[in-house]
């Protein structure tokens, strides 16, 4: 039975629930379609779309009920942090709430949809956003966004010091990759081209790393068309796809 749709555009901000959408669905048999939404079409400010989601941006996720019923989720973390409590299978987030890991779950999600996710929007909608053609303004925004995101690969370079992933999160004595370091390396990706890209920071160059080599992350690559060969640093199989068609 389809349980969602998400609503995504190749390489933005609902890369983070598509992720974890395919490692849902590979390893743990949920079912989910997609719906392309163009950007070069203007698609995410349709009337239709806006219906849906009237912040005209994605990621929407469509939570499929019984009987037909369903239910609209925006913001980014905030579906990565509903697939993770709807399926605790996953062992996507520390399975007691009541736990110091589970607080320190929720403080690592908050901290990458609070401060670095907006410094992301700031550095790449600079000009979109403020209106201004005023090049000296834009780089002071560019600039501001960039050592924000610097600033917190400090903080989360510091908190990954002699563990694997962000949080603190055993199954069966193995540490599991929770929500947060699906949503970090999607974050980390888009600094590539920053003098602040996350890969010069050693612990948070690891845990890209261990993330990237999970299984689900080539299906991924492959479901939003993504190649990586434009970053040699990046690690991993670049991806080299023929003609996109789907813009
Ligand atoms: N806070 C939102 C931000 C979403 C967002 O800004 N999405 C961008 C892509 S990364 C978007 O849809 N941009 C299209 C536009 O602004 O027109 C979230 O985390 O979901």
């Amino acid at each position: 039975m389809l349980q969602y749709t998400l609503f995504f555009h190749s390489g933005s901000a609902s890369m983070i629930p598509h992720w974890i959408l395919i490692e849902l669905a590979h390893v743990h048999g949920i079912e989910y379609d997609t719906e392309y939404v163009s950007f070069s079409a203007k698609n995410q400010k349709s009337d239709q779309y806006l219906a849906l989601n009237p912040k005209g941006v994605v990621p929407t996720l469509i939570v499929h009920g019984q009987d037909g019923a369903k239910e609209t989720i925006t913001e980014s973390a905030a579906t990565a942090m509903l697939l993770a409590a709807r399926h605790p299978e996953a062992h996507l987030a520390p399975a007691d709430v009541q736990s110091f890991q589970y607080a320190k779950y929720l403080e690592t999600m908050i901290f990458l949809a609070s401060t670095v996710l907006p410094s992301m929007r700031d550095w790449f909608y600079a000009e979109k956003d403020s209106g201004s053609n005023d090049s000296a303004s834009i780089e002071t925004i560019k600039t501001m966004a960039r050592k924000r995101i610097g600033a917190a690969w400090n903080i989360l370079e510091t908190q990954l010091e002699g563990r694997p992933y962000l949080v603190e999160n055993f199954v069966d004595g193995i540490p599991q990759p929770t929500a947060a370091d699906y949503t970090f390396v999607i974050l980390a990706r888009w600094s590539r081209n920053f003098d602040e890209h996350a890969l010069k920071w050693k612990n948070l160059k690891g845990l890209v790393e261990r993330m990237v080599a999970r299984e689900s992350w080539a299906r991924f690559m492959e479901q939003e068309r993504l190649s990586d060969s434009d970053d040699p640093t990046w690690p991993g199989v670049p991806y080299v796809f023929g003609e996109v068609t789907r813009r």
